[in-house]
């Protein structure tokens, strides 16, 4: 008999990754959808289209009893709790949704495990984050942010997730849980959602490239991120609970870059070169060979208090679960910005 799995956020970008990899492994496939879809519904629809091998099951974080309910259907070995509100900015804009979503939903999914007689043999996995370092407190600029680095979140979401990091350490030394944190670093790809910067700048340059926009607007061109392939990242999830014992690991690539070095790259892949011009709000962006603006800075979306650099030390992960990103940073943006061309083209 193969595994069983429950996965929270399956629609989400790594839901569905994580969801392939583990059917590809010979799991039984169960996953958690929110609202109250019925199954002729388009975005339901849309889900089972692209997995039509993964058991929807209609659940929230926020009600406790719907994900007993789901716990006792999908009976799983594994349960991989992805669902959040996970979008930094918007958490500004909706703390309290946030907390108790990405928070108090953790404690939710880890009770519907205990209530269910599962706490002995289901293995979790939670979604930590490398929000939760906040780019303050920085002292290893030369290895990056390992497992024992310090916490200061700088967004309601990072605060969220650091409830949600220390509740399932909690349920771990208190109950013997097998409880795994994954603190991963920015992680991105065809499947990642337009609200984040990676995806935006994507999109907008394959929407530029056939005239569908004219300019692309940011906020904060020169915060610095540790971006991976959300693919690689799934496979250190599911090692993640392969272990003889439960423990927390980072997940980064250990390099790190800014937001202006993503739109660098990818206009080059429509053979654009940036010019960059001006300071601050009135910063722009041209096309060298024509000196038109294809990048300008809308405040809006610059956030309340910003994570300025984040770089992982992925060394533990490496050495005890053997893992290792393979898709590098050129390799990311040529691979979101191609995928981008075939969709606008
Ligand atoms: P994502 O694309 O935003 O997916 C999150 C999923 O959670 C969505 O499918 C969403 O459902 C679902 N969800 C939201 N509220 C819910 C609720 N009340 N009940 C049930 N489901 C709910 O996020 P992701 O990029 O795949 O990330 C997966 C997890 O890893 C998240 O917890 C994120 O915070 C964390 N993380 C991500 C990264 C990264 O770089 N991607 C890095 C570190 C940690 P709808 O589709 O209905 O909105
Ligand atoms: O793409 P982002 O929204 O990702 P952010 O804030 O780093 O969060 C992502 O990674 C976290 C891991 O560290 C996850 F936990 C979280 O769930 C999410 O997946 O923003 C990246 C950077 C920020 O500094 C932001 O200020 O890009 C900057 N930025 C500049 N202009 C923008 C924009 N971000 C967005 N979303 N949209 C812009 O127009």
């Amino acid at each position: 008999m193969g595994k069983r799995v429950l996965i929270t956020g399956i629609a989400g970008q790594d839901g569905g990754h994580l969801a392939k990899l583990l059917h590809e492994k010979g799991y039984k496939v169960y996953g958690i959808i929110r609202g109250q879809m019925e199954a002729s519904h388009p975005r339901y629809q849309a889900v089972k289209q692209e997995m039509p091998y993964v058991e929807l099951i209609m659940a929230d974080l926020l009600d406790l009893s719907s994900l007993v309910r789901a716990v006792q259907l999908a009976q799983p070995d594994e349960v991989y709790n992805l669902a959040a509100i996970s979008h930094v900015g918007y958490s500004f804009r909706d703390p309290i949704l946030t907390a108790d979503v990405t928070g108090k939903g953790v404690v939710n999914m880890l009770e519907a495990i205990r209530l269910s007689g599962g706490e002995k043999t289901i293995r979790f996995y939670q979604a930590s984050t490398s929000e939760m370092f906040g780019g303050l407190d920085y002292n290893r600029p030369d290895k990056g942010y390992s497992e024992d680095a310090n916490f200061h979140p700088r967004s309601p979401y990072g605060v969220a997730k650091l409830y949600g990091h220390w509740i399932t350490v909690n349920y771990r030394e208190s109950y013997g849980m097998f409880a795994c944190n994954g603190i991963l670093f920015n992680h991105e790809g065809e499947r990642r959602g337009s609200e984040f910067v990676t995806r935006k700048i994507s999109k907008a340059v394959a929407r530029i490239k056939y005239g569908k926009q004219d300019v692309l607007e940011l906020g904060n061109l020169d915060s610095k991120r540790d971006w991976g392939y959300a693919g690689d990242y799934v496979e250190g999830m599911w090692r993640m609970l392969q272990q003889d014992k439960p423990d927390d690991y980072v997940l980064a690539t250990g390099e790190t870059h800014t937001i202006r070095e993503f739109c660098e790259l990818a206009f080059k892949e429509i053979s654009i070169e940036i010019k960059w011009q001006g300071s601050d709000a009135e910063e722009v962006g041209v096309d060298a060979s024509t000196g038109k603006t294809v990048i300008k800075i809308n405040p809006e979306f610059y956030r309340p208090a910003e994570v300025d650099l984040l770089l992982g030390d992925p060394t533990k992960a490496e050495k005890v679960l053997g893992w290792k990103r393979k898709v590098d940073f050129p390799g990311l943006v040529k691979m979101m910005v191609d995928h981008d061309l075939g969709l606008e083209s």
